[in-house]
Order: structure tokens, then sequence, then C-alpha cells
């Protein structure tokens, strides 16, 4: 309880307003634990920002709020198929996974997935990497994406589990089919799917670059989907990879209660958008 309070000191300390974060905490609190939130950490900030990530996701456990993290491991791929001398072909941000590229994929999403747990078990957080078991798909289509998988059931059990033993839980964007084909699914459905099923208070987006960024490469701070959507697939520097999310995006909210919004920010910046009104990144509304 202690540490509880001196997390909460810390926390009105970091942001200033203390009346805003108390606002916040006790809503969150008040949320059943396993519907706090959904974060989906793109590989990037998995990359270069695991020790920052690591820092607020052991920050929010210090509260008592239980995040579901998912994870992708997009750039740590292209890494390993150009060292493996894998050509690297996406098609409409998803990567055309041959078998080979599955052979070289997997333990690279186990070892991002590693890391992070690591990195949060060395902050004290218990955590518990969940492989395989919740995504149950199928293939999209086999001839262009080979084996991708195409989400049809999500299993919450190993996820709730996790939560129920007092850890947080780490998911990869691994799928199987109902015989044990593994397919390999891009993580903003992936998250999508989660989301459907958990139906959190909050869903976050953590990205290298904080945010949905305009022409200029500056975060675009809010988007309403209702008037900005057409116009922002319209743009030409929205593509591939950002398209692929912003799509994941739209569907995601158009099944939520009309008041749901998502976040896109940094690892940096998640306990500001969290705790504070004006929040920090892009936030996107229907
Ligand atoms: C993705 C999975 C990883 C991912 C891929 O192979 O890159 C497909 O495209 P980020 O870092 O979140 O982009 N899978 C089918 O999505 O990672």
């Amino acid at each position: 309880m202690a540490e509880v309070r001196r997390t909460v000191i810390e926390l009105l300390g970091q942001l200033g307003s203390s009346r805003e974060a108390r606002q916040y905490l006790k809503q969150f609190s008040r949320i059943e634990e396993t519907r706090f939130a959904v974060v989906k950490v793109g590989g990037a900030v998995m990359q270069d920002d695991l020790d920052e990530l690591a820092a607020a996701l052991a920050f929010l456990h210090r509260l008592g709020l239980t995040p579901i993290v998912l994870h992708g491991a997009g750039p740590q791929l292209d890494e390993a198929m150009q060292a493996a001398g894998v050509p690297v072909e996406k098609r409409d941000g998803l990567r055309v996974t041959t078998e080979e590229v599955m052979a070289v994929a997997r333990p690279v999403i186990y070892r991002a997935n590693m890391a992070l747990v690591d990195a949060l078990e060395a902050r004290g957080v218990r955590a518990r990497g969940i492989l395989h078991g919740v995504f149950e798909a199928s293939l999209a289509d086999r001839e262009r994406l080979g084996l991708v998988g195409q989400v049809e059931r999500v299993e919450l059990e190993p996820v709730r589990k996790a939560i129920q033993a007092g850890a947080l839980p780490v998911v990869a964007c691994l799928g199987e089919s109902p015989s044990g084909q593994v397919m390999n699914i891009n993580a903003d459905i992936a998250a999508r799917e989660l989301v459907w099923s958990v139906k959190p208070h909050k869903v976050i987006f953590l990205t290298g670059t904080g945010g949905l960024l305009d022409g200029s490469g500056r975060v675009i701070s809010a988007i309403s989907l209702t008037t900005d959507y057409e116009h922002l697939l319209a743009q030409p520097w929205v593509h591939s990879g950002m398209r692929l999310k912003l799509e994941q995006i739209h569907d995601m909210l158009e099944k939520l209660p009309p008041d749901t919004s998502v976040s896109i920010t940094s690892a940096a910046n998640l306990t500001r958008e969290l705790f504070t009104h004006t929040g920090a990144g892009t936030l996107i509304r229907r």
C-alpha cells in the first residue's frame, strides 16, 4: 500500500495537475481488472524504446492497473530477413509470409516477446509472455500472402489467467489454425480483434513516431473519422502500414460504443496520455 501511495505521489508530481490525474485514477480503478486497456506496441518501440516502455508499463502496474499488451516486431523482422538473405515483400502493408519467411519470423517474434517480459521482470513486474493460444486463425489468402493469418476467434483465457495470477500479459501477434498451423498476423489487425473481444476502457497504440504524422512530419493531435477519414486515406503519405493501421482503427471503432476513442502515442507519453485531459499524441474518435 505504501508503494501505491508513493507511485500516486510520483504520478501527480510528473503531471502537474493533481486533480485531473486523481480523477482518471479513480475512474480506472473502478473498471474490471481485465478491461482496463489494450496497449498495442509496435516493433519499433520494442526495438528503440524498450526501457521507456517497460518503465511506463511498470508504473501502471504499480498503480494497480494491468494493461493487456499486444506487440508486433515489424522492423526486427525486416532486419532478420535482410540478414538471412530472404527478400522482404509486403502487399497492402502485409508481409508475404512464405515457409522460409515464417522460419525466420517465429524466433524473432519469440525473442521480442521475451525481451519485453524480461525488461518488465527486471523492474519487479510479474509478466507472462503469451506466444500462442489467443488468436485462432485461417489463411487470409494463401496464394497472395502465404502464411498470413486472418483471425477467426479470440481466446481470452490465457490472458485472464495471467491477470488473475498477478502477471501482466504480453501477447505476440501469432495465430494458429485448429490443426496447429502457425500463422503471421499483422499486429494492428490482431489488436483490432483483441479489442473487439476485450472491450477495454482504453485503446492505445504505441508507435515510434508517437502519433499519426501529417505530410510534413508533425503529429496530428485529433482525428474525427466521420469528417477526416476519407480525406486522410486520399493523402499520399498515408500508405502501406499507416493506411492499414488507420483502417483497423476505423473498423475497430465502428463496433465499439460511440464515445470510445483510440490514442496513438509514444512509450514516453503513455502516462500523460492516460492521466491528462489534453493527452499526448493522436486521439482518434468516430
Ligand atoms: C507483421 C507482424 C508484425 C507487426 C509482419 O510480419 O511485419 C504481417 O504483416 P509491427 O511492428 O506492429 O508493424 N505481420 C502479416 O505487425 O509488427
